[in-house]
């Protein structure tokens, strides 16, 4: 594909997986006969859509943060085994307690949302150990707890599932610390499921849910933002049903099980 581009800045708008690193490669030539030696610069571009697990200062390397008990935030930039970079962040009030590190504002790059006992959500978006943006999201009253930290919608961007004690959860689309849509999802009895992962299960670039209840019956929840558009169920480790499900799901197709060493 052969653009001619003016100087700037530009973005990439890629489809398809987004847990694959990428690289573009820039090729310049002179304009009036496209002859001439070729100017090439291949410029790794880094995961899109799934930043590195804990990644804080981009460089596609987890990283590790430390709160000791005097509110002192620590950061250690990671390079294997080896300490490469990091220091201080800041130090938090007893008052505020860490919900969860995750890119919600889609640079790649990791930040960390905390909750105070007023039940404020503050988001800071990370340079390295530095605190580069970030502020306040909502309030929200302790009977809603915060299920994980994934995209739902498939932005880049880190979302924020809630589920009160009732069962309800609520989701929130995040952009930075702004809470750019949300819905209501659906209402699971929070005594029977608990969640037992979230993560991408159909290769959509979107998190999807996955639920366990006290019998052991996994159920899926596949997402698009706060809607659920798709869903399937399993039992861990084995091939047959739960005769006593069928009727109540019969209008949704079973997940292909596989059968897992030991079944
Ligand atoms: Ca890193
Ligand atoms: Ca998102
Ligand atoms: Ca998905």
């Amino acid at each position: 594909m052969l653009r001619t581009l003016a100087a700037g800045t530009y973005f990439l708008d890629l489809n398809g997986s987004y847990d694959s690193a990428y690289t573009m490669t820039v090729s310049a030539k002179p304009v009036a006969d496209n002859a001439g030696a070729t100017l090439a610069q291949a410029t790794p571009l880094g995961s899109l859509g799934a930043a590195p697990y804990h990644d804080f200062n981009g460089d596609g390397v987890s990283d590790l943060t430390w709160l000791n008990t005097s509110g002192l935030i620590y950061q250690w930039q990671m390079a294997g085994t080896s300490i490469a970079g990091g220091g201080g962040v800041t130090f938090v009030g007893s008052d505020w307690k860490m919900l969860g590190i995750a890119d919600f504002s889609g640079t790649g790059v990791a930040g960390m949302l905390w909750q105070n006992t007023s039940g404020l959500v503050y988001e800071w978006q990370m340079d390295g150990g530095a605190i580069v943006g970030g502020g306040g999201v909502a309030t929200v009253d302790s009977s809603w707890k915060l299920l994980t930290t994934r995209d739902f919608n498939g932005d880049g961007n880190s979302d924020l599932p809630w589920q009160n004690t009732s069962g309800l959860l609520y989701e929130w689309q995040m952009n930075g610390n702004q809470i750019v849509g949300s819905g209501s999802v659906g209402s699971v009895d929070p005594s029977q499921w608990k969640l037992l992962s979230a993560g991408d299960f159909n290769g959509d670039g979107k998190s999807d849910l996955l639920r366990q209840n006290t019998s052991g019956l996994i159920y899926e929840w596949q997402m698009n933002g706060s809607q659920i558009s798709g869903r399937g169920r399993g039992r861990h480790g084995r091939l047959e049903l739960e005769a006593s499900w069928l009727g109540e799901v019969s209008a949704w197709a079973p997940l292909p099980l596989r059968r897992q060493a030991g079944a």
